[in-house]
């Protein structure tokens, strides 16, 4: 008997792999869509590629099969970075281009995980006899799919944006000095790799003590960046002032304070004249209104924040077990000092038993800094 043949494989991955690639193009601009990309190709030629870069926009599927120009797709193979979709949105189902186009086989990445497709995509494909495989969800190209839309991911399955936070502490582990200096801990390749990820994200986050003691601008500070993060401020009384540089900027970047019921309507109303928008969080301690504030933003089609501090907030969020990835520049000076905040305040774990262990770890040095991108929660 011969071996059965393998379902995919090397020349599948590598063209899955280039569809992984193509998302990439659609990093700043796909939101709150996931990056997909896709191959059309024949015997392992690429007839046409595609990426889906904005919401509205056609979809990688649609966008492959139309580079495909005059080559005829019919019979070929559609590689694609996540399951296709089978609903009318925005735009209407891949699934119905996929069949249109006469596609026979469709190799995935990763599956959706959004209600309305969540395998119904695949489903749809192989009851019209279409060839339906699926890489191995521990297979580097599939790792490397979910990886990609993490955000995407989370959101579509829990309704709360993806929580990066990003730090830049001492040697000691020190955010500031005891009298609350911290211009600068990192050097500067980290503070520019730190713009680039604002330019990622659909929002950046810091709490209100941050916002009155160093009055940051928070947009992306890239060139070429077309689309700014919202910039937003936890602060329960809504005390950001009117004049400071967030709310004097609202032309830039679109800022939203998330305040609680205890902030004074009059404070409320003023932000919102000046154009503020303010959610306020439901709850009766820190922890639930944290994730009610980001449930709130999440509602606003916000899938990934950065939070930039300081250490009460970046507290409050860990201890809610809202923080899906760590971000920590380790800069070589010592700081010293109880009175010196660390990287998070809070009330933390009891026992080292009972400390969080991330799923990966990854090091590099930038300049002279030690960056440490610890995942904890895999979508
Ligand atoms: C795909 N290929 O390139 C993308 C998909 O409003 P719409 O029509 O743009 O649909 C958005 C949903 O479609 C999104 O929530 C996700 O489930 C899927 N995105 N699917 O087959 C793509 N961007
Ligand atoms: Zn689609």
């Amino acid at each position: 008997m011969l071996p059965r043949p393998m379902p995919i494989d090397e020349r599948d991955l590598a063209l899955l792999q280039r569809a992984v690639d193509l998302a990439e193009r659609g990093r700043r601009t796909a939101s709150p869509n996931p990056m997909v990309g896709a191959v059309v190709a024949r015997d392992g030629r690429p007839l046409g590629e595609g990426w889906h870069e904005r919401p509205g926009g056609p979809h990688a599927e649609r966008a492959a099969i139309a580079d495909c120009g005059d080559a005829d797709p019919a019979g070929a193979t559609m590689y694609v970075s996540l399951e296709p979709c089978c609903h009318q949105g925005r735009t209407p189902p891949c699934t119905d281009a996929i069949l249109q186009a006469g596609i026979r086989r469709v190799v995935v990445a990763a599956g959706d995980p959004s209600e309305k497709v969540a395998g119904r995509g695949l489903g749809i494909l192989r009851d019209e006899g279409v060839a339906v495989d699926v890489a191995a969800p521990d297979s580097a190209v599939g790792r490397a799919a979910r990886l990609q839309n993490q955000p995407f991911r989370k959101h579509a399955r829990t309704g709360i944006p993806w929580v990066m936070l990003k730090a830049a502490a001492s040697l000691d582990g020190r955010l500031a000095t005891h009298t609350d200096d911290s211009r600068w801990i990192s050097g500067v390749a980290s503070r520019e790799l730190a713009h680039q990820w604002r330019a990622d994200v659909d929002a950046v986050v810091v709490g209100i003590g941050t916002a009155l003691a160093d009055d940051p601008l928070l947009t992306a500070r890239v060139p070429g960046v077309e689309r700014q993060p919202r910039r937003v401020v936890f602060d329960s009384e809504a005390r950001l002032p009117l004049t400071s540089r967030l709310v004097t900027s609202l032309d830039e970047a679109p800022v939203t304070v998330v305040a609680s019921r205890a902030a004074p309507r009059s404070a409320t109303d003023a932000l919102e004249s000046s154009g503020v928008e303010v959610v306020v969080a439901a709850g009766a301690n820190e922890h639930s209104r944290v994730r009610s504030g980001l449930e709130s933003l999440g509602q606003r089609g916000v899938t990934s924040v950065m939070i930039e501090g300081g250490s009460h907030l970046a507290g409050a969020c860990f201890d809610a077990g809202m923080i899906d990835e760590l971000r920590l520049f380790v800069a070589p000076i010592i700081v010293g000092g109880r009175q010196a905040p660390g990287v998070l305040g809070g009330q933390g774990v009891e026992r080292i038993a009972d400390a969080v262990r991330p799923v990966e770890l990854s090091r590099t040095t930038v300049g002279d800094d030690l960056l440490t991108v610890a995942r904890i929660k895999e979508w």
